[in-house]
């Protein structure tokens, strides 16, 4: 076997994950639901449920019709409209980049974040006193020593893996990893403390020394927990890392990088081609003999596969990641709208330029609530702060039935692109008459090109987008989005466990914008692009893709959305 991957733990990373996200969005707005049993729908799908549901059997990504039977009295929502989830995701977000030195957060998808703290840690690490540990004074910030919140460091906040006791006989070493994982528990409670008290929102934490660490050990225990991976996360003479045996007992599936296909291929080779989906954990494929960076290139390698693949998975299985918390970008890179269809129901041009202006509607929605310029108090006036400049189309055809009647799903999209009229950009003219004369104008001679016959398609999904976003000159978006003050003296009513001192005024730190951009030409646009299939469910991140459903179940005919197939087809095999 190969040499196992060197470590580099000098980074300290928080994990947060919002407790049953979308569901929440409906509690804060409607506190008398928390009490109840609560699914979120899209389709015939139950995409989350609150835990009060849990608690009566109901899961993430069941039929909605089995919900029903399961739990009579469950009260179901409609999800599918994504704006409110992507505010308060965008909202959570903003509060807890406030608090983070350097902006260093990146969100991943709508309810997940990756905060790198190194910087705070090792800033309040240098000023520990050893004889005063169980009164220390987190700063959160350098500038003012009097912001910030008391607490004891001689114990942990939220729980361990493994498990260890509240207070230490020894507290750690003043030097050590676990000292400073230890006060990054104490962060991570107080930033989940602020979010449940500002904004109503639980969340679960993780803290460790990468994006891949954290976020596993945060989810140990859920809800409304938080737990931090203990060192020695290196083996020594004195004691074995504690990383591998955490590692070891997760399911090859549930690490976070090896989505579906790679984990197919994996288990393929630790139980041989034809055992099916049997469980297989990371310490099965870690041990298999000859198992290294060598064997998994071999094996996850090959066309499509990222470069270096059988080295990043060889350090993943060990709990090696040492890739940047990256900070998201305040705009989009594109925008895009898009939504299933059962069979017949595109089958002519009136009811394609009926859905189309749906499609339009909703993308001209997004455009006007992520690009433009909010702090113009008179919206007639608003800026738009980017500029797409080309206009995509894509449809997925469905396959025609085999001669045996059997029908393949047909991942591939095609696609067709122009310029963006510049009339889109007008904010005198309302939505419906926009999204009206861009499809009779634009999207559908693009329709009529991509599918030349008069009628008789069959397609399974249409997607309008806007893409090549050119950002304006000149953004001034510094604006705080809050008033610490403000919420500092709130947080002396409402944070009873965290000793709050003097307020004070801070901006939030947003990411300077390039002030001058040159104009960049319109460019080339080529007529057809036959788009590759998207690597569905390797992994689950928001882009700027907003899915209403993608694919349909074989065996129970819901639509749903591409990356929730997997789950739901490890739910029927529950089931049976
Ligand atoms: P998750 O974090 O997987 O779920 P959750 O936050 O609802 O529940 P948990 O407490 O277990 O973390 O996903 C976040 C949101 O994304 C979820 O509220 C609904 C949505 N979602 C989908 O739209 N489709 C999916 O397949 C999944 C898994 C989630
Ligand atoms: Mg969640």
């Amino acid at each position: 076997m190969s040499a196992s991957p060197a470590r580099n733990d000098r980074r300290i990373i928080l994990h947060l994950d919002y407790d049953c996200f979308y569901a929440s969005v409906f509690e804060v707005e409607q506190p008398a639901l928390k009490s109840l049993p609560l699914a979120v729908q899209q389709k015939q799908i139950v995409v989350t449920c609150n835990y009060e549901a849990r608690r009566r059997g109901l899961n993430k990504l069941q039929l909605i019709k089995d919900a029903k039977r399961i739990c009579p009295d469950v009260v179901i929502v409609l999800g599918e409209d994504l704006t409110k989830f992507r505010d308060a995701s965008k909202d959570l977000y903003l509060l807890i980049r406030s608090f983070i030195w350097g902006g260093r957060v990146e969100r991943l998808g709508f309810d997940e974040l990756s905060l790198d703290v190194t910087e705070m840690i090792d800033y309040n690490v240098g000023l520990l006193n050893p004889n005063t540990m169980t009164t220390s004074f987190f700063h959160l910030d350098q500038k003012d020593p009097t912001v910030g919140f008391a607490y004891d460091a001689t114990k942990f906040v939220g729980s361990t893996y493994p498990p260890t006791e509240e207070v230490f006989a020894r507290p750690p070493d003043i030097a050590s990893l676990e000292m400073k994982l230890l006060i990054a528990s104490h962060l991570n409670g107080y930033l989940r403390g602020i979010m449940e008290h500002e904004k109503g929102f639980t969340a679960t934490g993780g803290a460790s020394t990468s994006k891949l660490l954290a976020k596993l050990v945060g989810s140990v225990r859920k809800p409304n927990n938080q737990t931090t991976l203990l060192p020695p996360y290196e083996t020594s003479q004195e004691a074995a890392s504690n990383v591998i045996p955490f590692m070891d007992a997760h399911e090859i599936q549930k690490i976070p990088g090896i989505g579906s296909r790679l984990a197919h291929k994996l288990r393929s080779l630790v139980t041989g081609p034809d055992t099916g989906d049997q469980k297989v954990t990371v310490r099965d494929v870690r041990l298999f003999p000859g198992m290294g960076p060598v064997l998994l290139e071999k094996t996850l390698g090959g066309p499509g596969a990222p470069k270096g693949i059988g080295m990043r998975v060889w350090n993943t299985l060990h709990g090696v990641d040492n890739t940047e918390v990256l900070e998201a970008r305040d705009l989009p890179t594109q925008i895009s709208i898009e939504d299933s269809y059962g069979r017949g129901r595109l089958d002519n041009m009136e009811s394609v330029r009926r859905e189309l202006t749906i499609l339009a509607k909703s993308l001209i929605r997004r455009m006007r609530t992520d690009l433009l310029d909010k702090t113009e108090s008179n919206p007639g006036q608003a800026r738009w702060l980017a500029h797409p400049r080309t206009l995509r189309l894509s449809t997925r055809p469905r396959n025609a039935p085999e001669t045996d009647g059997v029908r393949t799903y047909n991942a591939n999209r095609i696609s067709r692109s122009a310029p963006l009229p510049t009339f889109l950009f007008h904010m005198d003219e309302n939505i419906d008459a926009l999204a009206d004369r861009l499809v009779r104008e634009h999207v559908l001679s693009m329709f009529r090109k991509l599918h030349p016959e008069k009628s008789g398609w069959d397609l399974s999904l249409m997607n309008i987008a806007v893409t090549n976003l050119v950002e304006s000159a000149g953004d001034q978006k510094q604006s705080s989005g809050r008033d610490i003050g403000k919420m500092f003296r709130q947080q002396e009513t409402v944070l009873k466990d965290w000793t709050v001192q003097e307020p004070v005024e801070r901006a939030v730190i947003m990411q300077p914008n390039v002030s001058e951009i040159p104009e960049v030409p319109v460019p080339e646009v080529p007529g057809w692009t036959l788009t590759a299939p998207p690597d569905e469910a390797d992994v689950w991140e928001e882009g700027d893709e907003e899915s209403l459903g993608d694919v349909e179940c074989a065996l129970c005919g819901a639509a749903m959305p591409h990356f929730a197939q997997l789950a739901h087809q490890m739910y029927h095999a529950v089931e049976d």
